[in-house]
């Protein structure tokens, strides 16, 4: 219902240009809303992962094929929150035998292409990092790398632990240190995060570079899964950026087809931006 509503004024937007122009955008748009992201989850065992997608997002987890913990299989999950659905890849291997390397990079090449993302828990007081370090630069490989999202995780366990619930300025700092010995083992793409579920410390930052580091297509689709709280402005300004972007750039592409008549090109320059802004103004209605 509030999709039609967003889909007339973007209809409304694009009627000054050819039925088949308008079509062709509208449907770029249905693909858009349509869209399901998948996110990878690795890290090893007790590394905090389902604890962390508990926290983020408020979808009703199912599994989509349970397969017994002794095979090495990627465990899938897929959620729904209001008819849109995503899909947790909980990925095997790190942590394991380096004998099964070859198994795993098998696995995950057939994995990764089709992931918008992989979130990489390490554990705050995990110092066996060689472990991680081997899976990344021997399974991961350099084309993957960009979808790699680093988080330390439960950072309340960082030294010197306390009983409270906060993570005392010592903590922060130690977290601080490891994030920079992250950055010289891995040399990530993308800033290294720090989290606590069980402190609530860190999250919304986390949540934030997460919807950064997806694709475009990926942005808003995510952030519809995400728990209400972690929908911050900054998080809701990329995912309508891209969504609007993503049309522009539609539009982009339909211009530069090589036997488009010239008025016709002349008038998608003229409407684009009113699209783009349109699009962004609409996006509430979509996500
Ligand atoms: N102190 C503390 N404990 C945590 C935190 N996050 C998770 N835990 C605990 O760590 C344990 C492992 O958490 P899980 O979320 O099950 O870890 P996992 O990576 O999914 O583990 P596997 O599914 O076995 O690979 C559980 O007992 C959690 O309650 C945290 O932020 N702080
Ligand atoms: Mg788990």
């Amino acid at each position: 219902m509030r999709n039609r509503e967003g889909l007339h004024s973007l209809q409304n937007s694009l009627s000054g240009l050819p039925q088949w122009v308008s079509e062709r955008i509208l449907h770029q748009v249905s693909q858009l809303t349509s869209y399901e992201p998948m996110i990878g989850i690795m890290g090893k065992t007790g590394a905090g992962k389902s604890s962390l997608c508990n926290a983020l997002f408020a979808g009703e987890v199912s599994p989509v094929s349970d397969v017994a913990a002794c095979t090495r299989e990627p465990l899938r999950f897929r959620f729904q929150v209001g008819g849109r659905f995503m899909t947790l890849v909980d990925l095997p291997g790190v942590g394991e035998s380096g004998a099964r390397d070859t198994e795993y990079a098998a696995l995950y090449r057939e994995q990764l292409p089709r992931l918008d993302l992989v979130l990489w828990l390490i554990k705050a007081d995990d110092r066996a990092l060689s472990v991680d370090e081997h899976f990344y630069h021997k399974v991961i490989g350099e084309a993957y790398r960009h979808k790699v999202l680093f988080v330390i995780s439960q950072s309340d366990k960082a030294e010197p632990t306390s009983r409270g619930e906060r993570l005392s300025t010592e903590q922060k700092q130690n977290i601080s240190r490891k994030i920079c010995l992250l950055h010289e083992l891995f040399q990530p793409v993308h800033p290294v995060c720090a989290i606590s579920v069980r402190a609530k410390w860190g999250l919304r930052v986390m949540a934030e570079r997460m919807i950064k580091c997806l694709p475009r297509e990926a942005s808003s689709p995510v952030v519809s899964q995400l728990k209400p709280s972690f929908r911050t402005p900054t998080v809701q300004k990329k995912a309508r950026d891209d969504f609007g972007e993503t049309i522009g750039t539609a539009l982009d592409a339909v211009s530069a087809l090589p036997l488009i008549p010239a008025p016709v090109r002349a008038v998608i320059r003229a409407v684009r931006d009113t699209v783009v802004s349109v699009a962004r103004a609409v996006w509430n209605f979509f996500f």
